[in-house]
């Protein structure tokens, strides 16, 4: 039986107008199971891994220890070049669309191109886009970029256009881990109308409504990250919600 790639499932929910759901490990606060337990019980659809910063153990191992712990699948969503393991299903191979750092949008990809070829992952290529929230963000300051001002819907909505245009498979805006303020509904409803390929929204959801409110306005699949280390039943509560949109 062939196996279908990841994307393709995002693909097919996207079609059938259904809302996905991913939870953040970072992989310097991952401690215990339990995270992981709640999100396959929870109907978790992906496992991203990564951070702006890795300041104790190793990527590999943490990526390892997850997914002996789950079939969920897990996602590299890398903070740097340095966080590449074969033992995910997948990464998501960003390109800083929103910034003019020419090492985020070509660069980094150069020097990790011929290790992403031998890893065997799926690679989906990404559109990244910072958006402004409030207060500066690890993601802004490491990446040395301007994120896009958060009422400037229109530049957030022709740079998710470029992206597409240039062959990008998804588009993520991020309003940075742990953000004051997640993405408009007013940005997310325009980046979306003028886009095909799936809508990853992230940065700051830290309640139910602020997930449901994201999809509802076009979010394809939404990733938190920092709320459910300081709530878990979170991961319960918004998958459930989500799900049933
Ligand atoms: C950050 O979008 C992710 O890059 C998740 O953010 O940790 O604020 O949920 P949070």
């Amino acid at each position: 039986m062939i196996q279908k790639t990841i994307y393709s499932l995002i693909l097919e929910r996207q079609k059938r107008g259904e809302k996905l759901f991913s939870i953040l490990i970072d992989p310097d606060k991952f401690e215990s199971d339990k995270t992981i337990k709640l999100a396959e019980k929870a109907g978790v659809d992906f496992i991203m891994v990564g951070g702006s910063l890795i300041t104790n153990g190793s990527f590999e191992d943490s990526v390892a220890t997850i997914k002996k712990l789950t079939s969920i699948p897990v996602i590299i969503f890398p903070g740097n070049g340095m966080q590449i393991t074969s033992k995910a299903d997948a990464i998501l191979l960003l390109s800083l669309i929103s910034g003019r750092n020419a090492n985020l949008l070509i660069g980094d990809h150069v020097i990790a191109a011929p290790h992403l070829k031998s890893s065997g992952l799926e690679i989906m290529p990404t559109g990244y886009m910072l958006i402004e929230s409030g207060k500066q963000t690890a993601a802004s300051y490491m990446s040395n970029t301007l994120p896009i001002p958060a009422d400037k819907s229109d530049i957030a909505m022709c740079t998710a256009m470029a992206g597409e245009m240039l062959g990008l498979k998804l588009i993520y805006l991020d309003a940075g881990s742990g953000a004051e303020k997640c993405i408009s509904t007013e940005m997310i409803k325009r980046v979306k109308e003028s886009i095909r390929i799936p809508l990853i929204i992230g940065g700051g959801i830290n309640s139910v409504k602020k997930a449901t409110d994201a999809c509802k306005a076009g979010a394809d699949l939404i990733v938190v990250g920092n709320a459910i280390e300081k709530d878990s039943r979170l991961i319960k509560n918004i998958a459930d919600a989500i799900h049933n949109l």
